[in-house]
Order: structure tokens, then C-alpha cells, then sequence
């Protein structure tokens, strides 16, 4: 096909800055002056990703046409020998999401219409309630409800221990940005103070909010199969939307053992890079909603395929949503979530901080807690590449996580 515009790619730049946290992001530019924006932050590895991007990867992709994102997501993924991993896979998702965008702007349609059109108005949405106690949690829950979320993530620190997934105290950033020595930060895991407290966080939470809402809770892989069998049954009579990362699963096969226990909902996949990292829990029909995002997992090429996967085993997906993901991921995982016959629920933690907001902008708007996804050409996302120069990249890593005992344990 001949297209009107000349889509050579010219120009590629990575952009590591810190506006609030850390973004990597992928700018490729065209002959015709169309340029499409990825993301490829990978949270406490970024400068690894912006190295393999600049040395290995955008050398190869200058002179190609921008057109072709099938066969330039086959040459970085097949051609290359060394498959998946987490920065290989966030780099192939940057190029992915960034030629995404500018075929939509050559074409002057939203991706969303290129992937097939809309399947629903909106896309649904489920917030962040954390807190240091109980009541902390509910409390923030309720503010969020009011809001006009319908739907919940609960996480409360565990009693006993002096730091909690999620629970920021009196820490100003997220958790992870903070100069403390160790690097990375240390927290403590008890699986035996988290089973004993965890399920009067749901049972207060449906005495206070009854049964319309929907409530979701992330165990940030820390238990063995048959613990989370335990605690999936155990929180049965709760009705959550779903229990996520209830283990980390590479082996697959440790989701059958919780699913021959228990009918509370299953969700994995924020660190999945790959189909082949979900596979067996889709075919096996294991889980019930797939977490890969596309800046993690290849982009929206290969979010699109594990979709329809999943689709033929009745799994939705539920794409990550944490702050480490950019705007420009939200808007890919939008377009797709508009499109996907089989999208769940969209993890929504706000589009960003007044200073991310300074330097990307995207056309996505929440009302009544779901996202509305906007009919600008493309993504419809943009990077201010001057506003970002004001806010250098800054180290940060995740947290540790070490039994009481000492003995390192899954973060
Ligand atoms: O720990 O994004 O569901 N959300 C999560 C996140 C992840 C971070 C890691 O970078 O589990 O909070
Ligand atoms: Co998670």
C-alpha cells in the first residue's frame, strides 16, 4: 500500500526523567514529520532498558518503514535470539506502542478503531484504598466510593510489623523512591501475622459497605499454593472481585492447587513478560483475569494476542495499573481495554502527579470511576521532552522483603 505520508523513521530518541518517579520513554520520529511516544520503564532497572534501547535496539530501526509493526515486533522479539526477559520485552513494547501511534495519526484514527472499534462506552475502573489500620483503610475506601469508584482494592498493614506492602506512613513519594540506606530498602514478611489479620479487613469491609460494592485485594505473592488456597477460601464469603498474585507463579501449576480449593477469583500477570508466561494458567483455565500490561509484556501487539487467547477461556484481562506505569501506557492499555470483547477491569491509580502532568499529556478523562477514552488520532498521548529535561532521573529501587527470621522472601 502507498501510504501519504512518508513513514521513514528518521530519528529515535530515550528519555529517562524523573517527574515525581521514574519514566523511560521511547520518542520515534518519521520522515514526514509524524511521531509516535512509548513507554519502557522498567521501576528500578530503568537505565538498563534506556542502554538496550539506544545501543541494541534503535541503531537497527532507523531507515525502516513505521508502517510495518508486525514485522518490526518479529525482528526484536524472533531476530534476535535472546527471547522475552523483562528489559528486552519493555523495549520491544516501546517501539510496539510508538508505532501504534503514529499509524493511527497516518491513518487519523484513535487505535482503538484500528484494533477493531469500541466494545463499550467506558472502561471500568478499580482504586487504591491502603492503610495503616483498618479504619485507615475503610475510611479511604468510603472517600473513593464517594468519588464514584465502584470498585476497591483493600490493603491494610499487617499488625506487628513495622513496614507493609503499599503503606506509605509518612513517606511523601511513593514507596519505592527514598535515599535510606540499605539500597534497596528492607521489609519485613510474617505469612503468619498476615493470615491471622487479613480476613477482618473484608469482613468489616462488607458490614460497612454491604454487598454492591466490589472489593479486590493483592497478596504480592508472598504465600505457597496451599496457603492461598486457605486464604482464597477463607475469603470466600467476602465476594471479591479477585485475589491477585496470590503466588508467584513460575511454576503454573501452582495456580491448579488453589483453584481445586477455592471459588474466589484469580488475577496474575504484572510481571509477566510473554504469552508464554500465561499459558498454561489461560489454556488450564487456572485464573479468571490476566495482568500483563503493555509497557511489561511487548506491547499492544502482544497484548492484543494474549487477549484473544485468553478470551477463548473465558479470562479477561486486567492490565496493571500501578504509578510506574506511564501515561502512555494507560492510554495503549485504554485503547485496548475500549476494544478487548474480553476486557475485565482496568487498576487505576490516578493519570499522574502535577509534575508527570507537566510533561506527558493524553486524552483520557474518568467519570463515575471509569475512563473515557478520547477520539484523537492515535494514542492521543504526548511528551514534552523540555518540560521532562527539567527533572533528571533519580536511583530507585524497590523494596526487599526478609521473613522476621532474616531469610530473604518474595517482595
Ligand atoms: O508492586 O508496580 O498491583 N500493583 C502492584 C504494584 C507493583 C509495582 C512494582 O513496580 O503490585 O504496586
Ligand atoms: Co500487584
Amino acid at each position: 500500500m502507498k501510504s501519504k505520508h512518508d513513514l521513514t523513521i528518521t530519528d529515535i530518541r530515550v528519555i529517562v526523567s524523573s517527574p515525581g518517579r521514574n519514566f523511560v520513554t521511547l520518542k520515534i520520529v518519521t520522515k514526514c514529520g509524524l511521531y509516535g511516544v512509548g513507554d519502557a520503564t522498567v521501576n528500578g532497572r530503568e537505565q538498563a532498558v534506556a542502554a538496550y534501547l539506544k545501543e541494541h535496539v534503535t541503531p537497527c530501526l532507523i531507515g525502516r518503514n513505521a508502517h510495518e509493526i508486525e514485522d518490526i515486533w518479529q525482528y526484536l522479539y524472533k531476530g534476535v535470539y535472546w527471547r522475552k526477559g523483562p528489559i528486552n520485552m519493555a523495549a520491544i513494547a516501546a517501539v510496539d506502542v510508538a508505532l501504534w501511534d503514529i499509524k493511527g495519526k497516518a491513518a487519523d484514527l484513535p487505535v482503538y478503531e484500528l484494533l477493531g472499534g469500541k466494545s463499550r462506552k467506558a472502561i471500568a475502573t478499580y482504586a487504591h484504598a491502603t492503610g495503616s489500620t483498618i479504619d485507615d483503610t475503610l475510611d479511604k475506601a468510603e472517600a473513593l466510593f464517594a468519588q464514584g469508584f465502584t470498585a476497591v482494592r483493600l490493603q491494610t498493614a499487617v499488625p506487628g510489623l513495622k513496614a507493609s506492602y503499599g503503606v506509605l506512613g509518612d513517606k511523601k513519594d511513593y514507596f519505592e523512591q527514598q535515599s535510606s540506606r540499605p539500597l534497596p530498602p528492607e521489609e519485613p514478611w510474617s505469612t503468619r501475622k498476615y493470615m491471622n489479620s487479613i480476613e477482618d479487613l473484608f469482613r468489616q469491609a462488607r458490614s460497612r459497605f454491604g454487598t454492591e460494592v466490589q472489593l479486590l485485594h493483592d497478596v504480592h505473592s508472598r504465600l505457597t499454593p496451599i496457603e492461598a488456597a486457605r486464604l482464597g477460601k477463607m475469603l470466600e464469603p467476602y465476594d471479591l472481585l479477585f485475589l491477585e498474585d496470590a503466588v508467584a507463579a513460575e511454576n503454573q501449576d501452582s495456580y491448579r492447587i488453589i483453584r481445586d480449593h477455592t471459588t474466589t477469583p484469580l488475577a496474575i500477570g504484572e510481571i509477566y513478560n510473554t504469552i508464554w508466561d500465561c499459558k498454561e494458567l489461560i489454556q488450564n483455565q487456572w485464573i479468571d483475569y490476566i495482568r500483563t500490561a503493555t509497557t511489561h509484556a511487548g506491547g499492544i501487539t502482544a497484548l492484543r494476542r494474549i487477549a484473544d487467547f485468553a478470551a477463548l477461556f473465558h479470562v479477561r484481562i486486567a492490565p496493571h495499573g500501578a504509578p510506574d506505569l506511564s501515561p502512555i501506557c494507560y492510554a495503549a492499555q485504554a485503547h485496548l481495554g475500549i476494544w478487548a470483547p474480553n476486557f475485565g477491569i482496568q487498576e487505576f491509580v490516578g493519570f499522574g502527579s502535577d509534575k508527570s502532568n507537566e510533561v506527558f499529556s493524553y486524552d483520557l478523562t474518568l467519570t463515575e470511576g471509569m475512563i473515557h477514552v478520547g477520539d484523537s488520532p492515535g494514542l492521543g498521548v504526548d511528551f514534552n521532552e523540555e518540560a521532562a529535561a527539567q527533572y533528571p532521573y533519580n536511583r530507585s529501587y524497590l523494596p526487599v522483603s526478609r521473613l522476621e527470621d532474616g531469610t530473604l522472601w518474595s517482595w
